[in-house]
């Protein structure tokens, strides 16, 4: 069988976390890799509905996610898990509980100025009104990756484009 691993996104809201998420998830399916994916705006209507937006319930929130996934990996699945995750040091604690090649971080790299032109949810609107607090990327911060494995530049690239790019550095990397 193939390895299991866990694929961490990280990226501002808006920036296409969960679409390329779940294009690659159709892809890894089609090839016949056992894949799940815990998707944060998902787990926050269930396991994480009591998490708030603020710093230490996105901690809780990512803590919980990572584990989580880690019990997948150890059932030999293929985690895609798209978060917000805006901060390195939870990214760090996330990385730490799989070994070195198990854990891959995609950042969904996108301009705020783009995301906030998406607005698919008209949440960054309502945020610049005020009429939501600690979003992410206008009165919280996002802190972007320093060193990971991938870097899908969506300010430029299609979905389409992204799910290559992606796909072909699993093949490369880790024979997925
Ligand atoms: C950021 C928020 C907020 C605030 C609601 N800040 O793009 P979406 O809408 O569909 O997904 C976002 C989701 C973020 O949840 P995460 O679990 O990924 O965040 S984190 O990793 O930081 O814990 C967004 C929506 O929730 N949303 N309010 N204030 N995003």
């Amino acid at each position: 069988g193939h390895k299991s691993l866990m694929i961490w996104f990280t990226g501002l809201s808006g920036s296409g976390k969960s679409t390329i998420a779940n294009a690659l998830q159709h892809e890894l399916y089609k090839k016949g890799v056992s894949v799940y994916l815990l998707d944060g705006d998902n787990l926050r209507h269930g396991i994480n509905r009591n998490l708030s937006f603020s710093e230490e319930d996105r901690k809780e929130n990512i803590r919980r996610t990572a584990e989580i996934g880690k019990l997948f990996v150890e059932a030999g699945i293929v985690v895609l898990a798209a978060l917000i995750s805006p901060f390195e040091v939870d990214r760090i604690n996330a990385r730490s509980l799989f070994v070195p090649d198990e854990f891959i971080e995609v950042y969904i790299k996108c301009s705020l100025q783009e995301c906030e032109q998406r607005d698919p949810k008209g949440l960054y609107k309502k945020a610049r009104k005020g009429e939501i607090q600690q979003f992410t990327g206008i009165d919280q911060p996002y802190e972007e990756p320093k060193d990971p494995e991938v870097i899908i530049d969506t300010d430029k690239l299609s979905i389409k484009e992204s799910v290559e790019i992606l796909s072909s550095y699993l093949v490369s990397k880790v024979r997925l």
